[in-house]
């Protein structure tokens, strides 16, 4: 997947919107401040879910906003030329999201009190994801077949580099206080939960039907349908017209996908990666 990309400090990036210069200047330079809300993930880990949940909690579950902001704008990711222009001139608390990791993410953030929530999923779920999502993408070398997509994941060589590294890098974050990790799979399988957790670490109070319209705006359908979140803005300059982003939604679905050695191979290298980290911040084992 590295041939088409842009490389900053060892770590691959998407050929459009990225520079080393600027991913320079975000690092050294952009400022976080104290009010901003932060999102971070590795790529294909539910960051647009989030963003669509925290941008219904900030308005009560009403959907204008979501309906009627691309959410790239809504929630800019700070990495890119687009975003980092945008959140420059942003006035006010903002939100922002990023997939970057953590030895590249703002300096400034490390002495700010930003909140912060990570977002993990199973990384066999990622990597499923991920395969099926670059395939349609402009701006990536394309895989061509699962099997080589799982060889450039196992090996860290695909945008934003290692999941182990980025994850471990992030969860060293994990007893702060301004710090929330949530999965992919709590929010799956218990989103109402998930949602009032986020509310209580943003300080924000819903109403019950505050809350019900933020379960309802957010769900996978609804997103699907919102061209506003479902990337379909973006189809002819980034994606082919199969792309997509909202494909299943679902856990488990890399059982539909590996071949029994690949799942040895990843439950290795996972132990190999993770062991030593609290087993109970993988909630999908
Ligand atoms: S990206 O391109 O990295 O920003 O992609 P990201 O948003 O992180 O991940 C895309 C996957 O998240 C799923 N998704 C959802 N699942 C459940 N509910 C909702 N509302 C939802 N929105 C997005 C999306 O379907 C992708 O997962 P897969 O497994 O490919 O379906």
């Amino acid at each position: 997947m590295t041939g088409k990309c842009v490389w900053f400090e060892g770590i691959p990036f998407p050929s459009l919107d990225y520079s080393p210069e600027l991913l320079r200047e975000v690092q050294e330079s952009f400022l976080i401040k104290d009010e901003d809300v932060l999102l971070l993930t590795f790529p294909k880990s539910g960051t647009n879910w989030l963003i669509e949940t925290v941008c219904l909690i900030y308005s009560k579950g009403d959907p204008k906003w979501v309906q009627s902001e691309p959410i790239w704008d809504r929630c800019p990711w700070v990495e890119t030329k687009h975003g980092y222009e945008l959140l420059k001139e942003k006035e006010g608390p903002r939100l922002i999201s990023s997939h970057l990791p953590i030895q590249l993410f703002p300096k400034s953030f490390f002495k700010s009190k930003a909140k912060m929530i990570y977002l993990i999923r199973n990384p066999r779920d990622v990597l499923v994801s991920g395969y099926f999502f670059w395939r349609s993408a402009k701006f990536v070398k394309r895989p061509q077949s699962l099997e080589q997509y799982f060889e450039w994941f196992v090996e860290g060589n695909v945008v934003f580099g290692s999941w182990f590294d980025h994850a471990r890098g992030w969860m060293s974050m994990r007893d702060k206080e301004n710090f929330l990790i949530l999965s992919y799979e709590e929010m799956k399988w218990d989103t109402r939960s998930t949602v009032e957790k986020i509310c209580q670490f943003l300080g924000k109070k819903l109403e019950p039907e505050e809350l019900n319209s933020v379960l309802k705006n957010s769900s996978f359908q609804a997103m699907k349908e919102n061209s506003m979140s479902n990337y379909s803005l973006l189809k002819g300059q980034y994606f082919e017209e199969n792309g997509q982003l909202l494909r299943k939604g679902v856990t488990g679905d890399w059982r539909n996908y590996f071949t029994v050695a690949q799942a040895e191979t990843f439950d290795k290298l996972f132990q190999e990666k993770m062991a030593d980290l609290p087993q109970d911040l993988f909630l999908w084992k």
